[in-house]
């Protein structure tokens, strides 16, 4: 069984970082372990005031030195949303110890969303958050946070060939693959674009565009093409399921949208993540 490591924070309501990653890569048949970087109440996004905010930065060395006398080993490392410039280097740090030539590293640098920065991160943690994509064997931004690593300015819309070239742009960071994510380049589809620096391939996968915004989407996303590389599904492969997985979580929302605004409905979506990853696993095992 592939064993994969997730370090993010705990919001205790609002269905985002480990309450959803957690569950979708577990259906995926991928042994999850997790490192909550903080605890908070709720998610810090649009709609949620006055949440706490526990920093559990000092804990991730202890975790890790406990690991490292047990000889656990990890598939892949997949970090999300990080707290404090003073974490991304404690993570770095896990990484450097952790990290073995079969091991994946994604880095979602989870920043902001529709041209917005979230609360509390500043200038100086997009620069600090640069210096964790380095270390990355794979990068997923979406285009607010491709901008932001880039120092460029946010654009609602960019055609395939504009964000062809920040996905290239941001290979200068250091890292092999970059998926931007909710890639939409005209109204009708939204989806992902993946470009290979080490081949320079590009690939592109869309789905019927729905309208509105939908949080915790790119945790969902993130969650699911780490679980697949883990799986060792190839680019293509993970980056197709995790479009249409995310498609399918947003669709599944659409009837309760007023009621869940703070999240997507994943839960009724996980049984066919599950059954899809079976299948994949048990043809894999037939070659
Ligand atoms: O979904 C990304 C995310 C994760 N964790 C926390 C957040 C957000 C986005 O708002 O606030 C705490």
């Amino acid at each position: 069984m592939k064993r994969l490591v997730t370090i993010q924070d705990i919001s205790c309501f609002g269905k985002c970082s480990l309450t959803a990653a957690l569950p979708v890569i577990s259906a995926m048949g991928v042994e999850t372990s997790v490192i909550p970087t903080a605890v908070l109440s709720t998610h810090t996004g649009e709609g949620f005031t006055g949440y706490t905010f526990r920093d559990l930065t000092a804990d991730i060395p202890q975790i890790a030195e406990h690991w490292k006398r047990i000889g656990l080993k990890f598939d892949a490392i997949y970090t999300g949303y990080i707290g404090s410039c003073e974490q991304v280097e404690t993570i770095k740090r896990f990484i450097d110890d952790f990290r073995t030539d079969n091991t994946i590293v994604i880095v979602d640098p989870v920043m902001g969303d529709n041209g917005k920065m979230y609360a509390g991160f500043d200038g100086k943690f997009v620069k600090s958050m640069k210096t964790l994509c380095a270390q990355a064997d794979c990068i997923l931004p979406n285009s607010t946070e491709a901008a932001l690593l880039l120092g460029t300015d946010y654009k609602e819309r960019r055609s395939e060939d504009e964000l062809r070239k920040m996905i290239s742009d941001l290979f200068s960071i250091g890292c092999k693959i970059v998926v931007m994510t909710g890639a939409s380049p005209d109204p009708l589809h939204n989806g992902a674009i993946l470009g290979n620096a080490e081949n320079g391939e590009f690939y592109s996968s869309f789905c019927e565009n729905i309208s509105g915004n939908y949080h915790s989407t790119g945790d969902i996303f993130s969650g699911v093409f780490s679980g697949g590389l883990a799986l060792g599904m190839d680019l293509h492969k993970a980056l197709d399921l995790s479009v249409r997985f995310t498609h399918e979580c947003i669709k599944a929302t659409l009837p309760i949208r007023e009621e869940q605004w703070y999240s997507v409905r994943f839960e009724p979506c996980l049984g066919t993540l599950a059954q899809e990853c079976a299948a994949y696993n048990d043809d894999k095992q037939n070659f």
